[in-house]
């Protein structure tokens, strides 16, 4: 007989999973959620976004250990690739994006759910990870040509950085879209990176969504 899919209760057997360092266990319910859940988004923000907040607070109280967050993120980091062949089975539609988080920014599990939601919606999505310097960023976009680039920002004083990245690339590359996200902007900064060019904060995944569905209405 097969069981009924509670979202919380895998939500809570998962967050076990992380605070005990048991990888396995955090598959298990990974997997069971992929399974039951037609919508990556809603695996991506209410599982492991939602578990790494929490993580992230007991941190900040002192109840769990830094090697304790760490290994939480790994284990989040890992099994992020078990969605793999659900993204990477969308055709392609021919668009490319560049993702990254900008210098000195060290978080990187946000932007990497922001390039599988490109892949998901059959763009190419060059992923570069955290802390990317400005010279190689702008060298990558002059390679690969991109129809737009998303940057993500998770801590607040990284905001001028990320300003500076949007200003640079918008003077070189006048028309591509910059997209900008990330839990920062919760502390504020929307409308000193919406005042540049072409450039839109979006609140979410849906949010992206909504901006690619509305992209390919517009080929
Ligand atoms: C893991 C982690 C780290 C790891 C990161 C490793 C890695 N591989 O990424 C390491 C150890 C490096 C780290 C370092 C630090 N961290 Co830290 N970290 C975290 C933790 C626990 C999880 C981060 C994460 O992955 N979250 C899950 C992702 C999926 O969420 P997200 O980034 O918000 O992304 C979602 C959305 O925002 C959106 N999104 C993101 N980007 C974009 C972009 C676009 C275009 C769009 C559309 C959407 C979008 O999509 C995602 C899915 O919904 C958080 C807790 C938390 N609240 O997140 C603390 C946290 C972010 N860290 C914090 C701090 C303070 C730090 C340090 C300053 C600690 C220190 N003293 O050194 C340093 C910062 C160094 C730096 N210069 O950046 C604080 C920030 C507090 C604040 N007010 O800003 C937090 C909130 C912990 C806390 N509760 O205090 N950290």
């Amino acid at each position: 007989m097969s069981q009924v899919f509670s979202s919380e209760d895998v939500y809570r057997r998962y967050l076990d999973g992380l605070l005990s360092n048991n990888r396995q266990q955090c598959r298990e319910c990974f997997e069971q959620w992929l399974a039951a859940d037609a919508e990556l988004g809603t695996l991506y923000e209410n599982l492991v976004q939602r578990s790494l907040y929490e993580v992230g607070d007991l941190w900040e109280r002192g109840r769990i250990s830094v090697a304790t967050e760490h290994l939480a993120t790994a284990i989040n980091e890992s099994l992020l690739n078990l969605t793999y062949p659900r993204l990477f089975a969308q055709a392609r539609i021919g668009k490319t994006a560049v993702i990254a988080s900008t210098a000195n920014e060290y978080h990187q599990l946000g932007a990497k759910m922001v390039a599988d939601i490109f892949e998901l919606h059959g763009w190419r999505g060059y992923f570069l990870g955290a802390n990317t310097p400005l010279r190689d960023l702008l060298d990558l976009i002059r390679e690969k040509g991109p129809d737009a680039v998303a940057l993500s920002l998770t801590v607040y004083f990284n905001l001028d950085s990320l300003l500076q990245t949007a200003v640079a690339i918008r003077s070189e590359f006048p028309t591509v879209p910059i997209l900008v996200g990330g839990q920062a902007f919760r502390w504020g900064g929307r409308d000193r990176v919406e005042g540049l060019p072409e450039v839109r904060c979006l609140a979410s995944l849906s949010d992206l969504e909504a901006w690619l569905k509305d992209e390919r209405n517009h080929v």
